[in-house]
């Protein structure tokens, strides 16, 4: 069986006082046991989320990281940092940071070993734009990104790696990937990992979709066979919103 996991990627939105107005709420909530939670607030949020759900089975991720340890870097964050705060689990690859960042996948790789050297747990988003679907780029460019910032890692390190595939055209946009096409990306990269490493590796990883996922949607995009759950923007943001994503597997 395959982790289930929901993680709200909160972007820049929700300063300190607006990340304890979510937290009293959803401190409310029950939480079910077959889900993995996440939830991934802005860095200046994150130490005092951790300590706040202490008692309550939410992890922290953070929403980037520097592929340095330490050094003269202004303005960056070291993945010991982090750690220290109670990030666990951090999200790379972001198209977010590869677009207005220019994060390209010989950082990402960097930012991969770093990680994995400092045992966080990494997911680690791909996704197309929509003129390379148009084209029919589309499978052979996630292929691109996972080898050539992803699959320079050992077997082993496959157990703290989750992906995210994210079509660029479906973020933030109100428009999703329909269910089938969700499915048979996800079913691609599973078969892309297997062929890379081994069968049993690629069973076993987590698949999230993100683009727009909604409560009125996920049930729909989580029952597909190789999606294991969402990583989620803006129906992150709001406790009720995101508990129904949560609760729809
Ligand atoms: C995709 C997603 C979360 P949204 O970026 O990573 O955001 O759900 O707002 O499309």
């Amino acid at each position: 069986m395959r982790k289930k996991i929901v993680a709200g990627n909160w972007k820049m939105n929700n300063d300190l006082a607006e990340t304890e107005m979510f937290l009293v709420d959803l401190k409310k909530q029950v939480f079910p046991e077959n889900v993995i939670i996440m939830m991934a607030p802005p860095f200046t949020s994150l130490n005092h989320a951790f300590k706040s759900l202490r008692e309550h089975p939410v992890e922290l991720a953070a929403q980037n990281m520097h592929q340095s340890n330490e050094g003269a870097f202004t303005g960056e964050i070291s993945a010991k940092m982090l750690k220290s705060v109670g990030a666990k689990t951090v999200i790379l690859g972001h198209s977010e940071r590869r677009a207005f960042f220019n994060e390209d996948s010989a950082v990402l790789a960097e930012k991969v070993n770093t990680a994995l050297e400092n045992d966080m747990g990494i997911i680690f988003c791909i996704g197309e734009e929509l003129d390379d679907r148009k084209k029919g780029n589309h499978f052979e460019l996630i292929k691109r990104q996972l080898s050539e910032g992803l699959f320079h890692v050992s077997d082993d390190a496959w157990e703290n790696i989750v992906i995210a595939y994210e079509p660029v055209w479906a973020i933030g946009t109100g428009e999703t990937a329909s269910p089938e096409q969700a499915q048979e990306m996800h079913k691609f990269i599973r078969k892309t990992i297997s062929e890379s490493y081994s069968k049993a590796i690629a069973e076993k990883v987590s698949i999230l979709y993100g683009g727009s996922v909604k409560p009125d949607n996920a049930s729909e995009i989580f029952g597909q066979a190789d999606v294991d759950g969402g990583l989620i923007g803006g129906a992150s943001l709001k406790v009720d919103s995101f508990m129904k994503i949560v609760n729809s597997f």
